[in-house]
């Protein structure tokens, strides 16, 4: 009985870990309006990463409970450009409306993801 392939697996997993770290992708952290919450029409949507952004590639589409496309403002960063920032100039009717995001992180990553929130009447 050697320990040695043991000592291997756990060198192999350290490893793992310390470049997973080093490539990480932005990651949405929280956002506001919050996922799945019931709000009053919002001024703007503050979307939070994990990661610095690159604004040129990085966007958001809102759709409303009919799929259409709801008219925003020019997307922004801000907080040391992990948080991007997207004004809706309109007021939104109640129901429920679909953020779809898609951004590149300095380190020249995508990604992307949807959540949805809900205007109360
Ligand atoms: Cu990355």
């Amino acid at each position: 009985m050697s320990k040695l392939p043991r000592i291997a697996s756990i060198a192999l997993i350290v490893t793992a870990v310390a470049a997973g770290q080093a490539l990480a992708h932005a990651h949405l952290k929280t956002s506001s309006p919050a996922e799945k919450a019931s709000v009053i029409s919002p001024g703007e949507l503050d979307l939070t990463f994990t990661e610095e952004l690159d604004l040129k590639f990085s966007g958001v589409k809102v759709t409303d409970p009919g799929k259409k496309d709801i008219k925003l403002g020019e997307a922004g960063l801000k907080d040391d450009g992990k948080v991007l920032t997207v004004p809706v100039p309109t007021t939104l009717a109640p129901g429920d409306y679909t953020v779809d995001w898609h951004v590149l992180s300095t380190d020249g990553h995508k990604t992307s993801g949807s959540y949805i929130f809900t205007v109360k009447p």
